[in-house]
């Protein structure tokens, strides 16, 4: 499987010609959409508005217990939109994430791809509501209790405030078993102490896996985040600075392939910036540190209030 990046100025050539493969999933940034599949956040700059995830082999579309699928033999794009409705108090919102993360758990059955790849959650107010009345964390509770439910090797994942009411989750499953890396500079997140919350988020910081017949490093949304504490607050510039050697460490740790192919490497960076304002900052800082590499800027607030930036990427290897 490949990620085709489609430019809006600047070209980026994945190494498969995409006229050779199928579509599988179209991902959009809007945040009117009412396409599960879609991110539901304002794009602000960069060099791709959307992006095809293409296949080598057909895909089919269909609904199943609620979640949108596309899906080929080996590979499956998931999606669900969970209704502001169901999420109206904290107790609800823990509820609607446990029940939503026992039936991703469950559709590695129903579509017998055994292993979660990839996470994304997108939540409404993801920082309304004090200490673990906080709605992100209520999020992070449901997950962690669904987690403790089954035998599981925890994916990668993104949690990014959405533009649009609900709970957005999104997911891809392979054949796979993913090999979790976690990152030397920063503490697991399911490890997290409690004055993050008394459940951990549940993610990995990156897994090396296979989809088709391409191996990849994918990474979850990295932060300026040292330890488990914030680093740079209030200095935008130097907490990207802090997100790109977070980055980099992943790529080090992971193997001895993606520590050779270096920043450069990376397939395509998404970044989340909490303030619209800031983009320009971010987007001259990723410029620099990541010359010819496709970036794009989403507009989206982020798991802690003291967050300015956040990035997203993968790299194939
Ligand atoms: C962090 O490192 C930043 O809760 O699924 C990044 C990626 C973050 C995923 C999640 C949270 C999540 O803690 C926040």
């Amino acid at each position: 499987m490949y990620l085709d990046r489609k430019p809006t100025g600047c070209t980026w050539h994945p190494d498969i010609d995409p006229s050779d493969g199928h579509l599988l999933n179209t991902i959009n940034f809007d945040p009117a959409s009412n396409n599960p599949f879609d991110v539901p956040l304002p794009w602000l700059a960069g060099d791709w508005e959307s992006e095809c995830w293409r296949t080598s082999t057909p895909s089919e579309t269909f609904e199943l217990k609620g979640w949108q699928i596309r899906r080929t033999r080996d590979l499956a794009f998931v999606a669900i939109d969970v209704p502001e409705t169901g999420l109206a108090n904290p107790a609800d919102l823990e509820a609607a994430a446990l029940a939503s993360y026992r039936q991703l758990f469950a559709l590695r059955g129903q579509l017998e791809l055994p292993h979660l790849q990839r996470v994304w959650h997108w939540l409404y107010q993801l920082l309304e509501g004090d200490g673990e009345a906080q709605r992100y964390r209520s999020l992070c509770r449901g997950r962690a209790r669904a987690v403790d439910e089954v035998e599981a090797t925890l994916p990668p994942a993104t949690g990014i405030e959405s533009a649009r009411p609900g709970l957005r989750i999104q997911a891809l499953f392979g054949t796979q078993p993913i090999t979790p890396v976690e990152n030397p500079r920063q503490v697991s997140a399911y490890r997290y102490p409690r004055e993050h919350g008394i459940r951990s988020p549940a993610f990995a910081r990156a897994a090396i896996t296979q989809l088709g017949g391409t191996r990849y490093l994918l990474l979850s949304g990295t932060a300026s985040i040292v330890g488990h504490e914030t680093r740079h607050v209030g200095d935008v510039r130097q907490q990207t600075r802090e997100s790109i050697a977070n980055v980099a460490a992943v790529m080090d740790t992971a193997s001895a392939d993606t520590s050779a192919q270096g920043l450069k490497g990376l397939a395509g960076v998404r970044g989340y910036v909490a303030a619209a304002s800031n983009a320009g900052v971010v987007a001259s800082e990723l410029r620099a540190l990541l010359p010819g590499v496709p970036v794009t800027l989403l507009h989206g607030r982020l798991c802690r209030p003291d967050l300015h930036v956040e990035v997203e990427t993968l790299m194939r290897f």
